[in-house]
């Protein structure tokens, strides 16, 4: 039993995950990442799951690393930090994972939600890599996937002055897919997971793996991963399935196959 999450499966085919740790606003400490690695694995092991939504409370997704616990790492500890491994685990997750955020998502939590596919923003969450103000900077991705996320100048000034930005101002930046009312925001990324549970699995895999690469590739490798990608697709009963019931006009059953 995890100590610092809540899991549940509300939907079918969707897990939730909540942060529960509200007295440090959900501080990610060492335990919860490798609490929240485990889940993600197991979710990504079990064919009965095809999305994870992941959420804190109304108060912070995450203010950010447990910085009590940062304090007690010297250069040796923080050379050997077993927060590392979890994070790359985390990023490695390879179905939909959905942030659903209200309140603070700081330096550590920020970058958690950067490791989401889709991201849900209450109208008053926050957005912030403050590790500056503690004379450090982001470790956990923060430089390199908000800059791809955000662009330059806003990553800039978002790392060098620690400030954060609201959730309107994330989503016309690209951090933010959706904004919605802060009661809501579970409620609709559930709804994102249940739509994409209805899909066929191979072919989310497969768009997922796809969308990533233009993150970290040049266009024309991306192009050639993207047509590779298609081109596997073809073999599958899915695929079939899927053109068999537009042609039918009736909802295609997706088996995976
Ligand atoms: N760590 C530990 N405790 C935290 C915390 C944090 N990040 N954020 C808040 N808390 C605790 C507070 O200490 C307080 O505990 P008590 O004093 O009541 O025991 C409780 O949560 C409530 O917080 P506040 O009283 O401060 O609440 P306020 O509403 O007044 O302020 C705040 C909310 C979010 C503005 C404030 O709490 C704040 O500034 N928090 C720190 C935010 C921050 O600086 N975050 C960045 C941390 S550095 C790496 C991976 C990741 C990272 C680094 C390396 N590797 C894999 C190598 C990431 C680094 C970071 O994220």
């Amino acid at each position: 039993m995890p100590r610092y999450l809540v899991v549940q499966a509300p939907e079918d085919g969707v897990r939730l995950i909540t942060l529960q740790r509200p007295e440090a606003l959900n501080a990610l400490n060492t335990e919860l990442l490798a609490e929240l690695a485990a889940e993600l694995d197991s979710a990504d092991r079990d064919p009965a799951i095809a999305a994870v939504v992941i959420t804190g409370n109304r108060k912070a997704f995450a203010a950010g690393a447990d910085i009590r616990e940062m304090a007690e790492r010297d250069l040796v500890g923080i050379l050997n930090d077993p927060r590392v491994a979890h994070w790359q685990r985390i990023a490695a997750f390879s179905k939909p994972l959905i942030a659903a955020v209200n309140g603070f998502a700081l330096g550590g939590g920020c970058e958690l939600v950067m490791c989401a596919d889709i991201v849900i923003a209450g109208e008053d969450a926050r957005f912030g890599q403050p590790e500056i103000n503690l004379g450090i900077i982001p470790g956990a991705g923060g430089t390199q996937r908000l800059l791809r996320a955000v662009g330059k100048p806003l990553a800039m000034q978002m790392v060098l002055t620690g400030e954060p930005i609201s959730a309107r101002h994330a989503q016309q930046a690209g951090l933010v897919s959706e904004v919605s009312q802060p009661e809501l925001t579970v409620e609709r990324a559930m709804q994102i997971g249940a739509a994409i549970a209805r899909k066929a699995p191979l072919a989310v895999r497969l768009a997922k793996e796809a969308l990533l690469k233009a993150a970290d590739t040049d266009l024309a490798t991306g192009l050639r991963f993207e047509r590779h990608a298609f081109t596997l697709l073809a073999g599958t009963a899915d695929r079939a399935e899927g053109i068999r019931a537009f042609q039918e006009k009736r909802p295609a059953h997706f088996q995976g196959q």
